[in-house]
Protein backbone atom coordinates (compact mmCIF):
# COMPACT_ATOMS: atom_id res chain seq x y z
CA UNK A 1 0.00 0.00 0.00
CA UNK A 2 1.15 3.77 -0.81
CA UNK A 3 0.80 5.84 2.74
CA UNK A 4 1.10 8.84 0.29
CA UNK A 5 0.95 7.99 -3.32
CA UNK A 6 1.41 11.68 -5.08
CA UNK A 7 4.77 11.96 -3.34
CA UNK A 8 5.95 7.66 -3.83
CA UNK A 9 5.29 7.55 -7.23
CA UNK A 10 6.24 11.68 -8.22
CA UNK A 11 7.82 10.76 -11.83
CA UNK A 12 11.42 11.69 -11.43
CA UNK A 13 12.31 14.61 -13.35
CA UNK A 14 9.70 16.05 -10.79
CA UNK A 15 11.15 14.73 -8.41
CA UNK A 16 14.64 15.97 -9.31
CA UNK A 17 13.30 19.55 -9.18
CA UNK A 18 11.97 19.15 -5.86
CA UNK A 19 15.06 17.89 -4.71
CA UNK A 20 17.08 20.96 -6.46
CA UNK A 21 14.89 22.96 -5.08
CA UNK A 22 14.56 21.96 -1.81
CA UNK A 23 18.48 21.27 -1.70
CA UNK A 24 18.69 25.27 -2.58
CA UNK A 25 16.62 26.20 0.53
CA UNK A 26 18.18 23.75 2.99
CA UNK A 27 21.74 25.52 2.33
CA UNK A 28 20.73 28.80 2.00
CA UNK A 29 18.93 27.87 5.69
CA UNK A 30 21.76 26.43 6.94
CA UNK A 31 24.02 29.21 6.05
CA UNK A 32 22.31 31.65 7.65
CA UNK A 33 21.77 29.93 11.01
CA UNK A 34 24.69 27.08 11.71
CA UNK A 35 28.11 28.66 11.72
CA UNK A 36 29.44 25.19 11.24
CA UNK A 37 28.23 26.07 8.05
CA UNK A 38 28.22 29.43 7.34
CA UNK A 39 32.46 28.61 8.15
CA UNK A 40 32.69 26.01 6.19
CA UNK A 41 30.68 27.08 3.08
CA UNK A 42 32.80 30.35 3.32
CA UNK A 43 35.90 28.59 3.33
CA UNK A 44 34.92 26.54 0.55
CA UNK A 45 34.34 29.87 -1.43
CA UNK A 46 29.98 28.69 -1.69
CA UNK A 47 27.78 31.77 -2.03
CA UNK A 48 24.17 29.98 -1.25
CA UNK A 49 22.84 32.41 -2.83
CA UNK A 50 24.35 31.50 -6.15
CA UNK A 51 24.69 27.67 -4.97
CA UNK A 52 23.44 25.44 -8.17
CA UNK A 53 22.02 23.12 -6.46
CA UNK A 54 22.14 19.08 -6.87
CA UNK A 55 24.96 19.94 -10.07
CA UNK A 56 27.39 21.59 -7.32
CA UNK A 57 26.37 19.45 -4.09
CA UNK A 58 29.61 16.90 -4.20
CA UNK A 59 31.51 20.60 -3.61
CA UNK A 60 29.94 20.84 -0.06
CA UNK A 61 32.59 17.87 0.97
CA UNK A 62 31.34 15.82 3.80
CA UNK A 63 29.98 16.17 7.29
CA UNK A 64 31.73 13.55 9.43
CA UNK A 65 30.25 11.64 13.10
CA UNK A 66 33.29 13.91 14.38
CA UNK A 67 32.19 17.03 13.48
CA UNK A 68 28.91 16.20 16.03
CA UNK A 69 31.15 15.23 18.52
CA UNK A 70 33.04 18.40 18.00
CA UNK A 71 30.22 20.57 18.18
CA UNK A 72 28.67 18.83 20.97
CA UNK A 73 25.73 19.06 22.36
CA UNK A 74 23.74 21.63 20.00
CA UNK A 75 26.22 22.79 18.05
CA UNK A 76 24.86 21.97 14.97
CA UNK A 77 21.14 22.79 15.74
CA UNK A 78 19.51 25.98 13.39
CA UNK A 79 16.77 26.49 15.77
CA UNK A 80 17.02 28.06 19.11
CA UNK A 81 16.11 25.33 21.78
CA UNK A 82 12.80 27.06 22.58
CA UNK A 83 11.40 25.88 19.26
CA UNK A 84 12.96 21.88 19.48
CA UNK A 85 10.53 19.43 20.24
CA UNK A 86 12.72 16.45 21.22
CA UNK A 87 16.15 15.27 21.13
CA UNK A 88 17.56 12.31 21.05
CA UNK A 89 21.17 10.50 20.72
CA UNK A 90 22.54 7.79 18.36
CA UNK A 91 23.86 4.41 19.75
CA UNK A 92 26.78 2.60 20.23
CA UNK A 93 29.54 5.26 19.88
CA UNK A 94 32.24 5.69 21.79
CA UNK A 95 32.70 8.82 23.81
CA UNK A 96 30.40 11.44 23.51
CA UNK A 97 26.98 10.81 22.40
CA UNK A 98 25.51 12.37 19.48
CA UNK A 99 22.58 14.42 20.21
CA UNK A 100 19.78 15.25 17.56
CA UNK A 101 16.99 17.76 17.55
CA UNK A 102 13.80 17.46 15.76
CA UNK A 103 10.97 20.54 15.84
CA UNK A 104 7.87 20.34 15.77
CA UNK A 105 7.70 19.64 12.21
CA UNK A 106 10.22 17.66 12.14
CA UNK A 107 8.54 15.30 13.95
CA UNK A 108 5.44 15.27 11.78
CA UNK A 109 7.89 14.48 8.54
CA UNK A 110 8.88 11.88 10.99
CA UNK A 111 6.04 10.08 11.43
CA UNK A 112 4.89 10.66 8.09
CA UNK A 113 7.97 8.86 6.52
CA UNK A 114 7.67 5.64 8.82
CA UNK A 115 3.85 5.82 8.09
CA UNK A 116 4.89 5.25 4.61
CA UNK A 117 7.74 2.69 5.50
CA UNK A 118 5.21 0.48 7.44
CA UNK A 119 2.50 1.09 4.66
CA UNK A 120 5.34 -0.42 2.30
CA UNK A 121 5.86 -3.36 4.82
CA UNK A 122 2.63 -4.67 4.39
CA UNK A 123 1.26 -2.90 7.37
CA UNK A 124 -2.29 -1.39 7.15
CA UNK A 125 -5.15 0.92 9.34
CA UNK A 126 -6.92 -1.16 11.89
CA UNK A 127 -3.90 -3.78 12.26
CA UNK A 128 -1.91 -3.84 15.52
CA UNK A 129 2.19 -3.67 16.07
CA UNK A 130 4.13 -4.83 18.88
CA UNK A 131 6.74 -2.53 18.58
CA UNK A 132 9.70 -4.02 20.54
CA UNK A 133 12.34 -1.50 19.51
CA UNK A 134 13.66 0.39 22.42
CA UNK A 135 12.32 3.47 23.79
CA UNK A 136 14.19 6.10 25.05
CA UNK A 137 16.71 8.17 23.41
CA UNK A 138 17.46 5.52 21.15
CA UNK A 139 15.45 6.57 18.24
CA UNK A 140 13.86 3.03 17.32
CA UNK A 141 10.89 2.91 19.59
CA UNK A 142 9.54 6.47 19.37
CA UNK A 143 10.24 6.68 15.74
CA UNK A 144 8.32 3.70 14.97
CA UNK A 145 5.69 4.67 17.55
CA UNK A 146 4.27 7.66 16.02
CA UNK A 147 4.73 6.77 12.36
CA UNK A 148 2.59 3.46 13.39
CA UNK A 149 -0.10 5.55 14.77
CA UNK A 150 0.20 8.45 12.08
CA UNK A 151 -0.83 5.36 9.57
CA UNK A 152 -3.86 4.10 12.08
CA UNK A 153 -2.18 1.13 13.73
CA UNK A 154 -2.69 0.45 17.28
CA UNK A 155 0.50 0.41 18.87
CA UNK A 156 1.56 -1.96 21.70
CA UNK A 157 4.96 -0.25 23.25
CA UNK A 158 6.47 -2.80 24.50
CA UNK A 159 9.90 -1.70 24.01
CA UNK A 160 13.24 -4.48 23.64
CA UNK A 161 13.94 -7.22 25.69
CA UNK A 162 11.37 -8.50 28.33
CA UNK A 163 11.21 -12.10 26.20
CA UNK A 164 8.28 -13.57 28.57
CA UNK A 165 6.30 -10.56 28.30
CA UNK A 166 6.84 -10.19 24.37
CA UNK A 167 5.96 -13.53 23.68
CA UNK A 168 2.83 -13.40 26.20
CA UNK A 169 1.72 -10.24 24.71
CA UNK A 170 1.92 -11.85 20.90
CA UNK A 171 -0.40 -14.58 22.33
CA UNK A 172 -3.22 -12.36 24.56
CA UNK A 173 -3.11 -9.11 22.67
CA UNK A 174 -2.74 -11.45 19.03
CA UNK A 175 -0.99 -8.20 16.74
CA UNK A 176 -0.32 -9.00 13.36
CA UNK A 177 3.27 -7.04 13.35
CA UNK A 178 6.43 -7.19 15.24
CA UNK A 179 8.65 -4.46 14.86
CA UNK A 180 12.29 -5.35 16.30
CA UNK A 181 15.58 -5.65 16.01
CA UNK A 182 16.71 -9.03 13.36
CA UNK A 183 19.02 -10.21 16.03
CA UNK A 184 16.00 -9.95 18.43
CA UNK A 185 13.54 -11.49 16.29
CA UNK A 186 15.61 -14.18 15.84
CA UNK A 187 15.47 -14.78 19.86
CA UNK A 188 11.27 -14.80 19.59
CA UNK A 189 11.55 -16.94 16.79
CA UNK A 190 13.86 -19.28 18.46
CA UNK A 191 12.07 -19.15 22.30
CA UNK A 192 8.42 -19.44 20.69
CA UNK A 193 9.99 -22.71 19.06
CA UNK A 194 12.20 -24.02 22.23
CA UNK A 195 9.11 -23.20 24.63
CA UNK A 196 6.56 -25.37 21.86
CA UNK A 197 4.10 -22.00 21.69
CA UNK A 198 2.44 -23.51 18.44
CA UNK A 199 2.34 -20.58 15.25
CA UNK A 200 -1.45 -20.65 15.29
CA UNK A 201 -1.28 -19.32 19.11
CA UNK A 202 0.12 -15.72 17.15
CA UNK A 203 -1.44 -13.43 14.54
CA UNK A 204 2.06 -12.42 13.60
CA UNK A 205 2.28 -11.57 9.43
CA UNK A 206 5.13 -8.80 9.33
CA UNK A 207 7.91 -8.21 10.97
CA UNK A 208 9.78 -4.82 10.29
CA UNK A 209 13.69 -5.34 11.18
CA UNK A 210 16.18 -3.09 11.18
CA UNK A 211 18.83 -0.75 13.28
CA UNK A 212 21.91 -3.38 12.23
CA UNK A 213 22.60 -5.32 9.32
CA UNK A 214 20.76 -8.78 8.53
CA UNK A 215 21.42 -11.80 5.85
CA UNK A 216 18.82 -13.57 4.03
CA UNK A 217 19.76 -16.54 5.85
CA UNK A 218 18.51 -14.65 9.23
CA UNK A 219 15.41 -13.17 6.90
CA UNK A 220 14.05 -16.85 6.45
CA UNK A 221 14.93 -18.37 10.09
CA UNK A 222 12.39 -15.20 10.98
CA UNK A 223 9.75 -16.06 8.09
CA UNK A 224 9.72 -19.59 9.19
CA UNK A 225 10.02 -18.73 12.81
CA UNK A 226 7.92 -15.96 13.28
CA UNK A 227 5.31 -16.93 10.05
CA UNK A 228 5.41 -13.51 8.92
CA UNK A 229 6.67 -11.44 5.62
CA UNK A 230 10.20 -9.68 7.11
CA UNK A 231 11.01 -6.88 5.55
CA UNK A 232 14.30 -4.31 5.90
CA UNK A 233 14.01 -0.70 7.65
CA UNK A 234 16.90 1.81 7.46
CA UNK A 235 17.52 5.01 9.37
CA UNK A 236 20.33 6.45 11.84
CA UNK A 237 19.73 9.21 13.89
CA UNK A 238 21.54 11.84 12.42
CA UNK A 239 19.82 11.95 9.50
CA UNK A 240 16.78 11.08 11.22
CA UNK A 241 15.96 7.71 12.83
CA UNK A 242 14.54 4.80 11.07
CA UNK A 243 12.36 4.87 8.20
CA UNK A 244 15.27 6.81 5.81
CA UNK A 245 14.23 3.53 3.19
CA UNK A 246 12.11 0.58 3.61
CA UNK A 247 11.90 -2.17 1.65
CA UNK A 248 8.26 -2.85 0.11
CA UNK A 249 6.90 -6.57 1.32
CA UNK A 250 5.87 -7.50 -2.48
CA UNK A 251 9.75 -6.42 -3.64
CA UNK A 252 11.89 -8.30 -0.54
CA UNK A 253 15.53 -8.73 -1.90
CA UNK A 254 15.48 -6.22 -3.97
CA UNK A 255 16.27 -2.97 -1.74
CA UNK A 256 15.09 -0.57 0.16
CA UNK A 257 13.15 2.47 -0.87
CA UNK A 258 15.16 5.75 -0.25
CA UNK A 259 12.30 8.29 0.73
CA UNK A 260 13.49 11.04 -1.65
CA UNK A 261 11.78 14.15 -1.26
CA UNK A 262 13.03 14.13 1.66
CA UNK A 263 16.66 12.82 1.86
CA UNK A 264 19.11 13.07 -1.17
CA UNK A 265 21.48 9.71 -1.68
CA UNK A 266 25.15 9.66 -2.85
CA UNK A 267 27.21 6.61 -2.76
CA UNK A 268 31.40 7.26 -2.85
CA UNK A 269 34.22 5.26 -2.49
CA UNK A 270 35.32 4.97 1.12
CA UNK A 271 38.64 6.29 0.48
CA UNK A 272 38.57 8.75 -2.65
CA UNK A 273 35.09 10.23 -1.68
CA UNK A 274 34.18 10.32 -5.33
CA UNK A 275 31.08 8.71 -6.60
CA UNK A 276 30.94 5.32 -7.78
CA UNK A 277 28.77 4.12 -10.56
CA UNK A 278 24.88 3.33 -10.31
CA UNK A 279 24.78 -0.39 -8.30
CA UNK A 280 28.45 -0.17 -7.50
CA UNK A 281 29.43 -0.58 -3.57
CA UNK A 282 30.14 2.46 -1.73
CA UNK A 283 29.37 4.78 1.50
CA UNK A 284 26.53 6.20 1.65
CA UNK A 285 26.35 9.78 1.51
CA UNK A 286 22.77 11.61 2.44
CA UNK A 287 21.74 15.45 2.63
CA UNK A 288 18.34 15.93 4.61
CA UNK A 289 16.38 18.48 2.29
CA UNK A 290 13.48 19.43 4.44
CA UNK A 291 15.45 19.03 8.45
CA UNK A 292 14.45 22.48 10.19
CA UNK A 293 16.17 21.67 13.48
CA UNK A 294 19.36 19.88 12.59
CA UNK A 295 19.72 19.86 8.65
CA UNK A 296 22.58 17.72 7.68
CA UNK A 297 24.65 18.35 4.23
CA UNK A 298 25.94 15.43 3.05
CA UNK A 299 26.51 12.97 5.91
CA UNK A 300 29.16 10.55 5.46
CA UNK A 301 27.33 7.19 6.79
CA UNK A 302 29.72 4.97 7.25
CA UNK A 303 27.69 2.18 5.46
CA UNK A 304 28.30 0.78 2.63
CA UNK A 305 25.41 -0.38 0.03
CA UNK A 306 24.58 0.54 -3.69
CA UNK A 307 22.16 2.43 -5.08
CA UNK A 308 19.39 0.79 -8.19
CA UNK A 309 16.86 3.47 -10.02
CA UNK A 310 15.74 0.81 -12.01
CA UNK A 311 12.41 1.63 -12.25
CA UNK A 312 9.84 -0.15 -10.08
CA UNK A 313 6.18 -0.55 -11.01
CA UNK A 314 5.50 0.87 -7.70
CA UNK A 315 7.02 3.85 -6.78
CA UNK A 316 9.72 6.01 -8.41
CA UNK A 317 12.34 6.42 -5.51
CA UNK A 318 15.51 5.29 -5.82
CA UNK A 319 16.52 1.64 -3.75
CA UNK A 320 19.83 0.99 -2.00
CA UNK A 321 20.88 -2.77 -1.57
CA UNK A 322 21.27 -4.30 2.41
CA UNK A 323 24.10 -2.55 3.87
CA UNK A 324 26.95 -5.10 3.67
CA UNK A 325 28.56 -3.68 6.63
CA UNK A 326 30.30 -0.21 7.79
CA UNK A 327 33.28 1.59 6.22
CA UNK A 328 34.79 1.90 9.83
CA UNK A 329 33.59 -2.06 10.20
CA UNK A 330 36.05 -3.60 7.98
CA UNK A 331 38.62 -5.37 9.10
CA UNK A 332 42.23 -5.51 7.48
CA UNK A 333 43.22 -8.96 8.10
CA UNK A 334 46.55 -9.38 6.53
CA UNK A 335 46.79 -6.59 4.53
CA UNK A 336 43.25 -8.13 2.71
CA UNK A 337 39.91 -5.72 3.32
CA UNK A 338 37.44 -7.92 4.74
CA UNK A 339 33.30 -6.95 5.85
CA UNK A 340 32.11 -9.52 8.25
CA UNK A 341 28.99 -9.72 6.89
CA UNK A 342 30.91 -11.53 4.24
CA UNK A 343 30.99 -14.87 6.17
CA UNK A 344 27.28 -14.44 6.53
CA UNK A 345 27.16 -14.83 2.32
CA UNK A 346 29.23 -17.84 3.04
CA UNK A 347 26.49 -19.00 5.72
CA UNK A 348 23.45 -18.87 3.84
CA UNK A 349 24.84 -21.18 1.35
CA UNK A 350 25.67 -23.67 3.35
CA UNK A 351 23.54 -26.33 5.18
CA UNK A 352 22.87 -27.27 8.46
CA UNK A 353 24.67 -24.19 9.74
CA UNK A 354 22.06 -21.97 11.65
CA UNK A 355 22.58 -18.12 11.15
CA UNK A 356 24.55 -17.44 14.23
CA UNK A 357 28.09 -16.79 13.80
CA UNK A 358 31.00 -14.48 15.14
CA UNK A 359 34.08 -13.33 14.22
CA UNK A 360 36.96 -12.57 16.23
CA UNK A 361 40.35 -10.80 14.96
CA UNK A 362 43.03 -11.49 17.07
CA UNK A 363 46.93 -10.76 16.74
CA UNK A 364 49.76 -13.17 17.92
CA UNK A 365 53.21 -11.91 18.23
CA UNK A 366 52.55 -9.36 14.73
CA UNK A 367 50.15 -11.65 12.77
CA UNK A 368 46.33 -10.83 12.49
CA UNK A 369 44.19 -13.78 13.04
CA UNK A 370 40.87 -14.66 12.47
CA UNK A 371 38.12 -16.85 13.78
CA UNK A 372 34.51 -17.78 12.93
CA UNK A 373 32.78 -19.28 15.40
CA UNK A 374 29.33 -20.50 14.00
CA UNK A 375 26.78 -22.52 15.41
CA UNK A 376 25.16 -25.47 13.78
CA UNK A 377 21.32 -26.35 13.05
CA UNK A 378 19.25 -27.64 16.37
CA UNK A 379 18.57 -30.72 14.05
CA UNK A 380 21.78 -31.69 13.25
CA UNK A 381 22.20 -31.69 16.94
CA UNK A 382 19.47 -33.58 17.59
CA UNK A 383 20.55 -35.94 14.98
CA UNK A 384 23.83 -36.55 16.36
CA UNK A 385 22.59 -36.76 19.95
CA UNK A 386 24.56 -33.94 20.95
CA UNK A 387 23.94 -30.94 23.44
CA UNK A 388 27.13 -28.86 22.95
CA UNK A 389 30.35 -28.90 20.33
CA UNK A 390 33.94 -28.54 20.91
CA UNK A 391 36.78 -29.13 18.96
CA UNK A 392 36.90 -32.78 20.74
CA UNK A 393 33.99 -33.73 19.35
CA UNK A 394 34.01 -32.38 16.12
CA UNK A 395 36.69 -34.93 15.97
CA UNK A 396 34.40 -37.37 17.14
CA UNK A 397 31.98 -37.04 13.64
CA UNK A 398 33.76 -37.29 10.42
CA UNK A 399 30.47 -35.05 9.18
CA UNK A 400 31.53 -32.14 11.15
CA UNK A 401 34.76 -32.40 10.48
CA UNK A 402 33.54 -32.43 6.39
CA UNK A 403 31.53 -29.27 7.53
CA UNK A 404 34.28 -27.47 9.30
CA UNK A 405 36.38 -27.80 6.55
CA UNK A 406 34.23 -26.94 3.58
CA UNK A 407 33.13 -23.64 5.67
CA UNK A 408 37.31 -22.84 5.99
CA UNK A 409 37.56 -23.72 2.14
CA UNK A 410 35.01 -21.31 1.21
CA UNK A 411 36.10 -18.67 3.46
CA UNK A 412 39.61 -19.14 1.82
CA UNK A 413 37.97 -19.10 -1.65
CA UNK A 414 35.72 -16.29 -1.90
CA UNK A 415 37.56 -13.87 1.03
CA UNK A 416 40.70 -15.17 0.31
CA UNK A 417 41.94 -15.02 3.99
CA UNK A 418 42.85 -18.71 6.10
CA UNK A 419 40.20 -18.23 9.14
CA UNK A 420 40.03 -20.76 11.94
CA UNK A 421 36.57 -22.32 11.40
CA UNK A 422 35.32 -23.57 15.25
CA UNK A 423 31.63 -24.95 15.15
CA UNK A 424 29.24 -24.42 18.06
CA UNK A 425 26.45 -25.55 19.25
CA UNK A 426 23.09 -24.65 18.59
CA UNK A 427 22.33 -21.63 21.35
CA UNK A 428 26.32 -21.90 21.89
CA UNK A 429 27.11 -17.53 21.08
CA UNK A 430 25.50 -14.72 22.48
CA UNK A 431 22.15 -13.69 21.45
CA UNK A 432 20.22 -10.40 21.29
CA UNK A 433 18.96 -8.80 24.71
CA UNK A 434 16.31 -6.60 23.14
CA UNK A 435 18.27 -4.10 20.79
CA UNK A 436 21.37 -4.49 18.78
CA UNK A 437 23.84 -7.34 18.87
CA UNK A 438 27.46 -7.31 17.96
CA UNK A 439 28.80 -10.17 15.75
CA UNK A 440 32.75 -8.94 15.32
CA UNK A 441 34.90 -8.78 17.96
CA UNK A 442 38.36 -7.29 17.04
CA UNK A 443 40.82 -8.15 20.23
CA UNK A 444 43.55 -6.40 17.92
CA UNK A 445 43.85 -3.17 20.18
CA UNK A 446 44.95 -1.23 17.00
O1 LIG B 1 19.44 2.37 14.34
C1 LIG B 1 17.68 3.85 13.60
C2 LIG B 1 16.79 2.68 13.37
C3 LIG B 1 15.94 2.24 14.36
C4 LIG B 1 16.75 2.06 12.14
C5 LIG B 1 15.08 1.19 14.16
C6 LIG B 1 15.89 1.00 11.89
C7 LIG B 1 15.06 0.58 12.90
P1 LIG B 1 21.24 4.64 15.05
O2 LIG B 1 21.19 4.06 16.41
O3 LIG B 1 21.71 6.05 14.91
O4 LIG B 1 19.82 4.62 14.37
O5 LIG B 1 22.16 3.69 14.18
C8 LIG B 1 22.32 3.92 12.81
O6 LIG B 1 22.57 1.55 12.39
O7 LIG B 1 24.25 3.94 10.34
C9 LIG B 1 23.62 1.57 10.29
O8 LIG B 1 24.99 1.31 10.50
C10 LIG B 1 22.80 0.74 11.26
N1 LIG B 1 21.51 0.38 10.64
C11 LIG B 1 20.32 0.96 10.82
N2 LIG B 1 19.36 0.31 10.10
C12 LIG B 1 19.98 -0.68 9.44
C13 LIG B 1 19.57 -1.70 8.53
C14 LIG B 1 19.06 3.51 14.15
N3 LIG B 1 18.29 -1.85 8.16
C15 LIG B 1 23.18 2.85 12.20
N4 LIG B 1 20.51 -2.54 8.04
C16 LIG B 1 23.28 2.99 10.71
C17 LIG B 1 21.80 -2.41 8.40
C18 LIG B 1 21.36 -0.63 9.79
N5 LIG B 1 22.25 -1.49 9.27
Amino acid sequence: MLFNPEMECLPRPQLRALQNKRLKEQVQYVYQRVPFYQQKLDRLGINPATFRGLEELPKLGFTKKADFRDTYPFGLFAVPQTEVARLHCSSGTTGKATVVGYTAEDLQTFAELVARSLAAAGCRPGMKVQNAYGYGLFTGGLGIHYGAEKLGLTVIPVSGGSTDRQLQLLQDFRPEIICATPSYAQVLAEEIQRRNIPLEALNLRYAVLGAEPWSEAIRSQVQQGLRVQATNIYGLSEIMGPGVSQEDVDERGTGSYIWEDHFYPEVVDKDTGEPVAEGEAGVLVLTTLTKRAMPILRYWTGDITHLTYEHSEKRTHVKMGPIRGRADDMLIIRGVNFFPTQVEDIISSLDHVSPYYQVVASRRGSLDEVEVHVEIEEALMRQLGLDALSDEVVQQHECLQHLRGMFAKKIKDTIGLSMKVTLLGFGQLPRSEGGKLSRVKDLRNL
